[in-house]
């Protein structure tokens, strides 16, 4: 990735951008076997889809700029916690923090910090699970712990959050009140939804451990 012209470390930068993108890989595959242990035990997929991006450049030096920080490679790995950054899109709401505590329990995993805006949304209506955790990387002689930003939320926070992003970029944030009020709407009508599907599918396992019970029964008689 290249930085902007201004910048003048970039030996410094290509190696802290190594370990990001390690961190990334790294908590990638730990996700990926959870889930996929997951699926072997329960015959269930937790997770729907994940997603992983470092951060831009420009993006970094916007958020620096905003925190009135001197942009320079300390300061990025010190203050910026999401230069490494994964979603992971979930089946229904208890699948969060399923997969956040699985993630939090790993013992070389440190959990840096959480945002609950699922316990808390945004006043605009944002819900999601953020965690920034901090993961070992290997290299040749050294450990480094690296910071990666885990946002976890269900496919219907998804769906809010990415129209959502496009139209703050569209009124460079200054939105008109008409279309934030409709925005905080339908953030109710997400909670709703994913509350809706959450007791549904708690209904329908039911369902399937009395077909379990009952198959169990018939090959006992
Ligand atoms: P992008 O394009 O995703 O990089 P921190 O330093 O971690 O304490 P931070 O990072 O300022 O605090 O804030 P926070 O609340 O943890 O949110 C960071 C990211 O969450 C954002 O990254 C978005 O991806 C997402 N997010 C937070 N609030 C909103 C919101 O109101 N709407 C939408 N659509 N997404 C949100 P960036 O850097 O904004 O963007």
């Amino acid at each position: 990735m290249d930085l902007p012209m201004f910048y003048n470390e970039e030996e410094e930068w290509k190696k802290v951008m190594l370990m990001y993108d390690s961190a990334l890989r790294e908590v990638n595959t730990r996700i990926e076997i959870l889930n996929n242990e997951f699926k072997l035990a329960h015959q269930y997929n937790p997770i729907e889809h994940v997603t992983s991006r470092i951060k831009t450049p420009q993006s970094i030096a916007k958020k620096m700029r905003h925190n009135g920080r001197e942009l320079t490679v300390e300061n990025i790995v010190k203050y910026i916690n999401d230069v490494a950054g994964i979603r992971i899109i979930c089946s229904f709401t208890s699948d969060i923090y399923r997969i956040a505590d699985l993630l939090a329990k790993q013992s070389d995993v440190q959990v840096l910090k959480v945002k609950d805006y699922i316990m808390c949304p945004k006043e605009n209506g944002y819900t999601s699970y953020h965690m920034i955790v901090s993961v070992p990387i290997y290299l040749s002689n050294t450990m480094i712990n690296t910071k990666v930003e885990v946002q976890i939320r269900t496919i219907a926070m998804d769906f809010w959050a990415s129209l959502e992003h496009k139209i703050y970029y569209k009124f460079e944030g200054n939105a008109p009140e008409r279309i934030r009020k409709e925005l905080r709407e339908c953030a109710d009508i997400v909670a709703f939804l994913d509350q809706k599907m959450l007791s549904i599918n708690e209904e329908v396992k039911t369902y399937s451990s009395l077909e379990d019970k009952d198959a169990q029964y018939r090959e006992i008689v």
